[in-house]
């Protein structure tokens, strides 16, 4: 049977159609219903099948690591939540929830912590997400409204993409926004982002700022604006603060972007030339000690121009997140309170106050997560719950952050999975449901609220988060507040509430679902918001009509001001991190996937050619990067995508996948000081080359744990592969591999070589491979993808390292979905597929989910640009 859902990664979130089978058997594919994807899918998303196995989900409580009742869980839950309140009062209790919950669970949350234990002590992930949008929506428009929708980038003349990677990040929406150029020609695209990226491969001009220096560049546009006389006058009558805006604008010098003047030009003109413009912006923008003022920066020159909320025009913020926007909705967030209603406003309060019947509310903002992690470190919280993120990774100064959750007298980790670096760290582990399991709704980057629906029932014991949060509120004292049936019943009040907060002016009321019934529930179509008797979604803000005191939109001076640590001799690049296209954060569930680990299989750092020159760094070498809070050990990535001085690196690697890569240990927890956000993508580093003794590869069927110095592990086609590298080399390789793989009896294919410091070794049993180790004194050069395929085989040759003639490797995978690798791609452009058409006529690359295109295009360019030469 077919079952419509919603995808559990990116804020673009795609409709999925989902067939079940028996033994949580799937298969997906993009819901050509759905108006967000209308049938596309991305590889993360086209490869959730592989991805709802149970292998390492928790599927029964746990306290102190032993298995315990759901009942003895969650009366010890609400006893120390409850005795902690009383000795101490609210603020020493919190939450620490996330973007990826449903909206019910969410609202459920944060019901719990402000209206009854009276704290505002409640924040998210999407602090470190997009806070600073917030901030600066609400500086502007008074209100957090995204004004604008989808079609909007496909009806532009003029798409700018500033500190995004959609390319990667949000795939779906850039392959909309690939195709309506293709279709149109004379649409233009720029990307601003110090880094080239995928992304920039679709954009008619790529700006490599510097980093932080956005805001520099958005007053140089809006002084630009200004002095050709190119602002709406009319619009401007319902705009406040124009003069003084454009008086800072002028005072800032563009030379702080570091661009070249005739780039900059180029930009100016086409954006003052083109009224169909839209400016997406994502973490280049938020992530940044000044980036309420980036956003700010923005939507001064959409405000100027009145290019807001009308056809193809306007600021959008793409959300990370697939709830992202609906935790905006319930209030999420430690300086909201719910229906987008302001914790400091009294009537407000009284309002949600009212409607809940709750006792105590909490009356002024709660902690911001790193003040919340710091307040943990220090011990005024003494009782902390995290729920569905892994903050000892993701948030900044990460080895603090775990060290301060691991004294903290009691801390309750709600996840899917066993084994987390913060679930390691819990007293109580609470068993959730995840994707596919569970039912609530999520809302996308344009407002778009669609269903998720179950698929499996709930493995184990696991439940869903809405109701393990209510039952808590209710052992705490208070069943009736937390007695809803299911989440169609939460979801109706949250619906009632909103009606209330619309009564009160704001642009979040979906009051028209207020009494829908189960069954309607059950079927809910995709829809935007607002949801009134009145009006049905839309785009906003094109009359005029704003949030603030005055009703009028806001434009602000902004001095630009450079990221907060300053480069030193020690700690000379600056340090950028990110996403990669196939994996999910913390890959807790994309790193299930064979498919999408062969993609990128260990954390990197790009460096720009002439750095790794200067600093010693030899391509495929590791480097031992620091920072003042921390170190990595990293694989060069020698490439001139990235800025001389700047080095970037990916924020997805973990204890369980590559200790030495966890990236956030080295980003300072410097954040914003209106939106609180931390500044992750502008930390200072120092770089070395790590001088290994030995460097390895590894495949193995089963599971292993590497204790070298260095180790990446990932999931492969058959079994796993690991990158591997040693200060001191064992004194017997093969004994030493039978240790690694606990393999003490298997037969042993060994070619070793000691004086030259190289061992090549398959350990066999009834004549197949089982696992194999390649070691060298650098760093080994092996066809990887053909190794991780002869796991299982009785293959004689598997010493060679790569295939026979017959059979040639194909390289890194650049397609997931049809298993492309690079040196097969290669190949068919040295016989003459030079276009991505072609290629994928000769190949099958690229033509399913599309997400590797702007890839191949970029091999395309790379190799009829050395031929050429
Ligand atoms: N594949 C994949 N997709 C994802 C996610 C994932 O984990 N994997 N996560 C989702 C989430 S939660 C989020 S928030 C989004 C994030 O989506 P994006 O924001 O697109 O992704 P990032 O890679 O974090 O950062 C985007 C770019 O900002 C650039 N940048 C850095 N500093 C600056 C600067 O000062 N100015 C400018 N203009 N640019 C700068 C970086 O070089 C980087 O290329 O992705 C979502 N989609
Ligand atoms: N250096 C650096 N750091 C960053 C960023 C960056 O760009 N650079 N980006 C930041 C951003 S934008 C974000 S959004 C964060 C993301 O960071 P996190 O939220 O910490 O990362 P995830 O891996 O998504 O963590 C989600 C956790 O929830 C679990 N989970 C999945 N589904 C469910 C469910 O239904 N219920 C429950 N209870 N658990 C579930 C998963 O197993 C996983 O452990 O990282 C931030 N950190
Ligand atoms: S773009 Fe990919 S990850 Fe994002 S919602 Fe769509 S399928 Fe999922
Ligand atoms: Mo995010």
């Amino acid at each position: 049977m077919a079952i419509a859902t919603t995808c559990p990664y990116c804020g673009v979130g795609c409709g999925v159609t989902a067939r079940p089978g028996a033994d949580r058997a799937l298969t997906v594919t993009g819901d050509a219903a759905h108006p967000a994807n209308l049938g596309r899918l991305c590889s993360k998303g086209s490869s959730l099948a592989e991805t709802v196995g149970l292998e390492g989900r928790l599927l029964s409580p746990r306290i102190g690591g032993q298995e315990a009742s759901w009942e003895a869980a969650l009366s010890l839950v609400a006893a120390r939540f409850r005795d902690t309140i009383a000795a101490h009062g609210p603020d020493s209790v919190a939450l620490y929830v996330s973007g990826q919950l449903l909206t019910e669970d969410y609202y459920v949350a944060n019901k719990l912590m402000k209206g009854f234990i009276g704290s505002a002590n409640i924040d998210t992930n999407s602090r470190l997400c997009m806070s600073s949008t917030v901030a600066g929506h609400k500086r502007a428009f008074g209100s957090d409204t995204v004004p604008g929708q989808y079609e909007d980038l496909e009806e532009a003349d003029l798409v700018v993409l500033v500190g995004s990677n959609l390319g990667w990040c949000h795939p779906v929406l850039y392959q909309r926004l690939a195709a309506a150029k293709a279709a149109r020609p004379a649409m233009r695209v720029v990307n601003i982002d110090p880094r080239r990226t995928a992304t920039s491969d679709i954009a008619d001009l790529h700006l490599p700022l510097a980093p932080g220096s956005d805001v520099a560049l958005f007053n140089a546009l809006l002084a630009e604006i200004d002095a050709r006389g190119a602002a709406d006058w009319g619009y401007l009558a319902r705009v406040e603060g124009y003069d003084a805006a454009v008086a800072a604008a002028r005072a800032s010098d563009p030379a702080a972007t570091g661009l070249d003047a005739g780039d900059i030009a180029r930009f100016l003109d086409l954006w003052i030339g083109t009224e169909k413009v839209v400016t997406v912006f994502s973490q280049g923008v938020n992530q940044s000690s000044s980036g309420a003022d980036k956003v700010n920066a923005i939507l001064n020159c959409h405000l100027a121009t009145g290019r807001i909320g009308r056809p193809g025009m306007g600021p959008f913020s793409v959300t990370g997140q697939p709830n992202a926007m609906g935790g905006r909705e319930v209030g999420g967030m430690a300086n909201m309170l719910a229906c987008h209603l302001e914790i400091e406003n009294p009537d407000h309060r009284a309002a949600v106050q009212g409607f809940w019947s709750a006792p105590v509310m909490a009356e002024r903002p709660g902690l911001k997560a790193v003040d919340m992690f710091r307040a943990v470190e220090d011990g005024r919280i003494k009782a902390l719950w995290i729920i569905c993120t892994n903050p000892a990774v993701t948030m900044p100064d990460a080895g603090r952050v775990a060290a301060a959750i691991a004294a903290c007298p009691f801390v309750v980790v709600s996840d899917i999975m066993a084994q987390t670096d913060t679930t390691r760290l819990a007293h109580v582990l609470l068993p959730a449901t995840g994707w596919g399991e569970k039912d609530g709704t999520v809302t996308n980057s344009e407002r778009r609220i669609s269903r998720q629906r179950a698929l499996f029932a709930a493995p184990g014991q696991a439940r869903d988060d809405w109701r393990v949060l209510a039952e808590v509120g209710a052992r705490m004292g208070w069943p009736e507040a937390f007695g809803w049936a299911g989440p169609a019943a939460v979801f109706r009040e949250h619906a009632a509430l909103s009606g209330v907060a619309g009564g009160l002016g704001s642009d979040f009321d979906i009051s028209a679902l207020k009494d829908i019934g189960d069954a309607d529930y059950a079927a809910l179509q995709p829809f935007c918001w607002p949801k009134t008797s009145a009006r049905e979604g839309g785009r906003f803000f094109a009359d005029g009509r704003f949030h603030t005191p005055s009703g009028k939109g806001r434009m602000l001076p902004l001095t630009p001001r450079p990221p907060a640590a300053a480069t030193s001799a020690a700690f000379p690049f600056r340090l950028n991190t990110g996403r990669i296209r196939d994996q999910w954060h913390t890959m807790t569930r994309t790193g299930l996937s064979a498919r999408l680990n062969q993609h990128i299989a260990e954390p990197f750092l790009e460096v720009h050619p002439e750095d790794a020159a200067l600093y010693g760094l030899e391509p495929a070498g590791l480097a031992h990067v620091t920072s003042p809070t921390g170190t990595a050990i990293l694989r060069v990535l020698v490439t001139p995508r990235v800025r001389r001085g700047d080095l970037f690196a990916p924020m997805h690697w973990t204890g369980e996948t590559a200790p030495s890569g966890r990236i956030d240990r080295l980003v300072a927890a410097v954040t914003d000081p209106i939106s609180g956000q931390p500044e992750s993508k502008a930390a200072v580093a120092g770089v070395t080359p790590f001088v290994a003794a030995w460097y390895g590869f590894a495949v193995s069927a089963q599971d292993f744990q590497p204790d070298c110095a260095y180790w990446a592990k990932a999931r492969a086609a058959r079994g796993y592969r690991a990158e591997l590298a040693g200060l001191e080399a064992p004194a017997d390789w093969e004994t030493e591999a039978r240790r690694l793989f606990g393999l003490p009896g298997a037969e042993a294919m060994t070619i070793a070589d000691p004086s030259r410091g190289l061992a090549r070794m398959a350990l066999r049993e009834e004549g197949r491979i089982r696992a194999a180790l390649f070691v060298a004194r650098e760093p080994v050069a092996v066809a990887r993808t053909h190794l991780a395929g002869l796991v299982g085989e009785m293959d004689n040759d598997a010493l060679a390292g790569r295939p026979g003639g017959d059979r040639p490797d194909p390289g890194a995978i650049v397609c997931a979905c049809f298993n492309v690798g690079v040196n097969t791609i290669a190949a068919a452009i040295a016989g003459g597929a030079v276009t991505v058409e072609t290629l994928g006529a000769a190949l099958k690359a690229g033509t399913n989910c599309g997400s590797c295109r702007a890839e191949i295009r970029g091999l395309i360019h790379a190799h009829t640009a050395t031929a050429a030469e």
